[in-house]
């Protein structure tokens, strides 16, 4: 397995640091002992690398999307903000044809102003018009107080998304028409904006909201959607550790991680 740190936050407005996220999400990991079906979790078991990033986002994102196109082992990127989803899944489509995304976001990202087309907010928008990935091949998951507009954008496009409120009314039924789409797929990817979790477990991000995910029902899913053969490849992005508390949130991130051991 390979790590690749992406230390690239495109806009600093709002979650300006977790370009500091990788550093802080790997010494985390340093404490995870095992995965929870007893793995064991260690340095000699992967390797890390870094996406040769600057604070210059055209280079950056060349650079991001060269180094994963290149990878020959299942990778998961460390961000960065949700923009390096754009470059990252930019690389990915290189190495494997048909892909879908299952997305874990408070936010759909899809937003329309034409100022921001690779920004964290919009970068799925940017991918869906580029014509990078199919909106039929596109799952978020966790969605709560996202924009009016945004929605009818993923109504327009036929993107299925899935409301914590849905999740809270019945998770098992949610990942299981997850599942049964996403395998259908030729490769998977799956990002993680760790803003999906609620603050109380994640309150180091750049957008909090309440109402959210616990870390148990998002590693629910991660030990379900583990188990399908088309999945490649897994980022976790938007983590902030200025803005984390007793590293909960980079701890989150560490264990996530764990779980792919
Ligand atoms: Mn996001």
């Amino acid at each position: 397995m390979k790590l690749i740190k992406v230390p690239f936050c495109r806009n600093s407005g709002d979650n300006a640091g977790c370009e500091d996220a990788p550093a802080a999400i790997l010494e985390q990991l340093e404490l995870v002992y095992s995965s929870e079906d007893n793995h064991l979790v260690h340095p000699k078991l992967f390797r890390v690398e870094q996406a040769a990033v600057t604070d210059d986002w055209k280079s950056s994102k060349e650079q991001i999307s060269r180094h994963i196109a290149q990878l020959d082992e299942f990778p998961i990127a460390l961000g960065g903000d949700h923009s390096i989803t754009y470059a990252l899944f930019r690389g990915f489509c290189q190495r494997y044809r048909n892909a879908g995304l299952v997305i874990f976001d408070t936010h759909p990202d899809t937003y329309s102003g034409d100022d921001y087309l690779y920004e964290h907010g919009r970068y799925l928008r940017t991918l869906i018009e580029e014509g990078m990935v199919d909106p039929a091949r596109v799952i978020i998951i966790g969605i709560r107080n996202a924009d009016p507009d945004e929605i009818a954008y993923l109504k327009e496009k036929r993107v299925s998304f899935f409301t914590m409120r849905q999740l809270f009314m019945n998770i098992e039924n949610v990942c299981d028409t997850v599942m049964e789409k996403a395998r259908g797929w030729e490769s998977l990817y799956i990002s993680v904006d760790i803003d999906v979790l609620d603050p109380a477990f994640a309150p180091g991000t750049g957008c909090i909201e309440p109402g959210g995910m616990s870390t148990r029902e998002l590693l629910y899913f991660i030990q379900r959607l583990k188990l399908l053969k088309n999945l490649r490849m897994l980022d976790i992005v938007e983590v902030n550790p200025h803005k984390d508390v007793n590293n909960l949130t980079a701890k989150a991130a560490a264990k996530i991680i764990g779980e792919f051991f």
